[in-house]
């Protein structure tokens, strides 16, 4: 069987998959009769509102089977990769279940990415086809990025745009019924196979892929539909990305598709088009990052609007949401808070429903499985005492064993026995509750949004005049964290001020092609840097230099 398991992809051992098995935990289904059964199970209920359309569960899974049937046409075969960059909207989920029908793997990628990390998934997985918009954010000109990649990649045959398609194949035609259909030529890969690739965000220079299986995938979909509550009432706003893996199954779409509920698609996260799209659809569950939570909170005071409190579920993650504003949500907005600590690795904790008001204020709650093994070890990966703070490492029945063509990266990020280094530092109280208390691993979580600061410092020394960087987290009321740039400067005669090297240097990451979200927010120039013992960056200490700035 595992013969047959995706080069690249590290197999879980026999023995965890038999156990996992034996347990229940994977039942042998791919996430293309997971669809289908779903469609068998709620026909006519609604499964996903986009703008003024609204699809059902039986139309959702033709027009998945005539987009497979479409895709196979024009060449895409089993074991083909395709990188999905998509707005939220339904065609996602649809070319989504399509790849996934024919065998083919799915790469997920954000609508925020450039050229940098798209060039990267396509170098690390061949893949043959990208699906993308037209136009993004900022008036981003997503055929441009694609004309750039596929002239710099032949395996790169096929580019899909939702929207103009200009000289490219266009997604509308995708979802046509084909003339000729002949199903049989393809299937989807089997269970214990990897169904798709999903995103890191990582902490070195390259973005990791993620393999999930089908088995793997769909028993986080499925318990974590239990954990929230969802039933075929349920209807899910969903305005984070539609790739992330928070949004795809913690419970996310999947867990609302599971149910027999409904995705309300929105695109801006803003309270105000949010709480239109609530009222409008009657939205019982909403999933957020902190840095939108005070923003809705302040819009709903302002209007003295009951909203929040309309909600069957508020569920918020990604980063840590600090205890007084859990503490406000719950007092102040009457919120039936739900708070998630997941990971595109596998393992997801939630407070649970039924917790004291303590427990769901001041944790992040208790892993999903029972199974999910976790330890919390100290520099040397020894056990602290119990309620120490540590570093957190896991395996499970849903967490991968390492990352996709990356054999050197996953001897660190991986102990021997399997374990996945998250790289946070957390506190696990006597009540099986965890507390994430702080973070080892060289990344910004700016608003959830994660930033591995060796990719952007790898970026800035490019630059002729950068001769040092270090780019490190400064706290934001907003957005939890923000990118900090410390630059040394190679000087020239005719030196810009120091304003304009910011400017200079922000239009270089932007112009190298890396995600918007990473563009440093500010830039500092230094004369000297600091240094550890062992001869490294001291970006503590440059950390510590940042807070005497602000306060001064
Ligand atoms: P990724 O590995 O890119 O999927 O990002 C997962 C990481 O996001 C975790 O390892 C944490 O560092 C962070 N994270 C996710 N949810 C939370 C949360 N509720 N509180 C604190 N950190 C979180
Ligand atoms: O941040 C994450 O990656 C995340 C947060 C909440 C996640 O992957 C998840 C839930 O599944």
């Amino acid at each position: 069987m595992q013969s047959h398991y995706l080069a690249g992809a590290v197999p879980y051992p026999e023995e965890f998959a038999r156990l996992y098995r034996e347990k229940g935990y994977w039942i042998g289904q791919n996430l293309s009769d997971f669809l289908q059964e779903c469609a068998e199970k709620y026909p006519h209920h609604i499964a996903i509102y986009c703008e003024d359309q609204q699809i059902s569960y039986k139309t959702f899974n033709l027009l998945v089977s005539d987009c497979a049937e479409n895709l196979y046409q024009l060449g895409l075969r089993s074991g083909d990769k395709a990188i999905v960059q998509l707005p939220n909207h339904h065609a996602f989920y649809i070319i989504f279940f399509a790849l996934i029908r024919l065998g083919a793997l799915p790469v997920m990628s954000l609508p925020a990415h450039r050229f940098s990390e798209l060039n990267s998934f396509v170098e690390q997985t061949q893949a043959k086809a990208y699906f993308c918009a037209d136009v993004g954010a900022q008036k981003f000109d997503y055929r441009e990025l694609a004309r750039k990649l596929k002239s710099m990649h032949h395996a790169l045959e096929h580019v899909f745009v939702l929207g103009e398609s200009q000289e490219f194949h266009a997604v509308a035609a995708l979802l046509e019924t084909p003339e000729l259909f002949q199903p049989s030529q393809y299937s989807a890969s089997s269970p214990e196979q990897v169904a798709f690739l999903q995103l890191s965000g990582g902490s070195t220079g390259i973005p990791k892929l993620i393999p999930r299986t089908h088995d793997d995938y769909l028993y986080s979909v499925r318990e974590s539909s239990k954990i929230c509550c969802l039933d075929e009432t349920s209807k899910l706003l969903m305005v984070l990305p539609a790739a992330h893996n928070f949004s795809m199954s913690s419970a996310g779409a999947l867990g609302i598709f599971y149910s027999g509920g409904a995705v309300v698609l929105g695109t801006d996260p803003s309270p105000a088009q949010a709480f239109e799209l609530i009222r409008k659809h009657q939205v019982t569950d909403v999933c957020l990052v902190p840095a939108l939570v005070r923003p809705w909170m302040d819009k709903a005071a302002k209007d003295k609007d009951d909203i929040l409190s309309s909600l069957r579920c508020l569920q918020v993650g990604g980063a840590r949401l600090a205890d007084v504003v859990a503490l406000r949500l719950i007092d102040e907005f009457q919120v039936k808070l739900q708070q998630v600590f997941g990971m595109a690795e596998g393992l997801v904790n939630y407070t649970r429903f039924d917790m004291t008001k303590e427990q769901i204020v001041h944790t992040q709650g208790r892993k999903l499985c029972i199974d999910d093994e976790i330890l919390i070890v100290n520099d040397e990966d020894q056990p602290v005492p119990q309620g120490d703070v540590g570093h957190l490492l896991t395996r499970g029945p849903y967490t991968i064993r390492g990352y996709y063509n990356a054999p050197e990266h996953n001897l660190r990020s991986f102990t021997t026995d399997g374990f996945y280094r998250t790289g946070d530092l957390v506190r696990l109280r006597e009540d099986g509750c965890i507390v994430v208390e702080g973070r080892a691993k060289d990344q910004i979580n700016r608003g959830g949004e994660k930033i591995a600061t060796e990719e952007v410092e790898q970026a800035l020394i490019t630059h002729p005049q950068v001769k040092l960087v270090a780019l490190v987290a400064m706290p934001d009321e907003v957005l939890g964290e923000k990118s900090c740039a410390f630059v040394l400067w190679q000087s020239q005669p005719d030196d810009p001020s120091e304003f304009r090297r910011g400017l200079i240097l922000k239009q270089y990451i932007q112009n190298v092609g890396l995600a918007t979200y990473k563009i440093p927010d500010r830039i500092e120039f230094l004369d000297h840097f600091p240094y550890t013992a062992f001869g490294k960056i001291d970006k503590k200490s440059l950390v510590k230099k940042f807070e005497i700035q602000q306060v001064s």
